[in-house]
């Protein structure tokens, strides 16, 4: 794609073109080098985004109900006025594009409204590859005009820790009575979450509920806080009725109003901008490493006496960087 095409798809993206943001994001995540060239260069070429901007992480384990919240909280958003874009990060599937919406969403409602964009992100096979595109895909999703972007991932893995260094409020799913170890949540993703919800507060379901929002309520406070000093709320929904939504939606924004009065919104963002830079590096760094053929024949000669108790792993990584940084590093001296 020449440079002048470049320019056209970045006119089309910011006029909100849908067509142009699904296949700017199918370019971000290419692996391919000369595609990887072009969509740094449309990301580069996009205007600042003015910052009315929110970005809403959404986490809980398989089932708990984040679809379904995610549903009925978009709509809630594109009532007041808002466009909301969905990035789903499924770890499980390795297929792109639209595949996995056709069977698995459970936004029926957004999924047709003109005013919400909804997105599988691949996984690009590593942590390092969902984070990057699900960060650029983010991105375009702005420049295309949604202020509102919302991140649905799986909350047990590495994944909405990744999340977390790219949203401004995260929201954990939980449901009462399963307890927090029979849903996977380790105590890191507690801590990674802004407001904690508890969902299918509905039918019989209610009482366990209120019992289980103390219990979790104090065993938050227990946690460190936030950087920004907060403990989280707990939150008790309905997705599937709708019941609570419209108070999480304005619990969010309170959060947000007040994280950006007293600048905590502003270093939280500067902070993501640092951390995507390391983790940026170290992939990049990786990846040439895994992708250096050259080293190729001395890497499986060093396995071998490793293996062979020849030489120790340490000596063997240590030579095994060496030779890297001569083939493969820049001129040096
Ligand atoms: N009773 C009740 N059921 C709900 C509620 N929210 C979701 N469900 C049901 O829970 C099931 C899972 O909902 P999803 O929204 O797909 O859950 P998810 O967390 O997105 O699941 P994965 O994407 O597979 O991790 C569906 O059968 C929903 O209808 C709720 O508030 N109350
Ligand atoms: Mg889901």
């Amino acid at each position: 794609m020449s440079h002048d095409a470049i320019g056209t798809y970045r006119d089309l993206l910011v006029k909100g073109d849908r067509g142009t943001l699904a296949r700017a994001i199918t370019l971000i995540e290419s692996s391919a080098e000369a595609q990887q060239q072009q969509a740094r260069e449309l990301l580069e070429s996009l205007p600042s985004v003015t910052d009315n901007g929110l970005r809403l992480g959404i986490t809980g384990i398989p089932g708990v109900g984040k679809s379904t919240m995610i549903d009925a909280l978009g709509l809630h958003l594109i009532g007041q006025g808002h466009r909301v874009a969905v990035l789903a990060v499924d770890p499980s599937s390795t297929r792109s594009g639209g595949s996995i919406l056709g069977d698995k969403t459970r936004m029926d409602r957004l999924a047709v409204n003109d005013a919400a964009f909804i997105r599988p992100t691949a996984t690009g096979g590593t942590l390092g590859g969902v984070a990057r595109c699900t960060r650029e895909a983010m991105l375009l999703c702005e420049a295309a005009g949604y202020d509102r972007v919302i991140i649905e991932t799986v909350g047990v893995g590495q994944n909405e820790l990744a999340v977390d260094r790219m949203t401004d409020i995260n929201i954990l799913l939980m449901i009462a009575g399963a307890g927090d170890e029979l849903q996977g949540i380790k105590r890191g993703i507690m801590e990674t979450a802004d407001v904690v919800v508890l969902n299918k507060c509905d039918g019989p379901a209610k009482n366990a509920c209120m019992n289980a929002r103390t219990d979790l309520q104090h065993a938050i406070q227990l946690l460190p806080a936030r950087a920004n000093g907060r403990h989280p709320q707990v939150l008790m929904c309905s997705a599937v009725e709708g019941k609570g939504i419209p108070e999480l939606a304005e619990h969010i924004e309170q959060l947000a109003a007040l994280d950006k009065s007293n600048g905590a919104f502003t270093e939280r963002r500067k902070s993501q901008q640092l951390d995507h830079l390391k983790s940026t590096v170290e992939q990049q760094l990786l990846e040439a490493f895994s992708r250096d053929e050259r080293l190729l024949p001395f890497r499986s000669a060093l396995e071998k006496s490793v293996m062979a108790g020849e030489l120790s792993p340490s000596r063997a990584a240590e030579q095994l960087i060496a030779r890297f940084r001569t083939t493969d590093g820049p001129p040096r001296g």
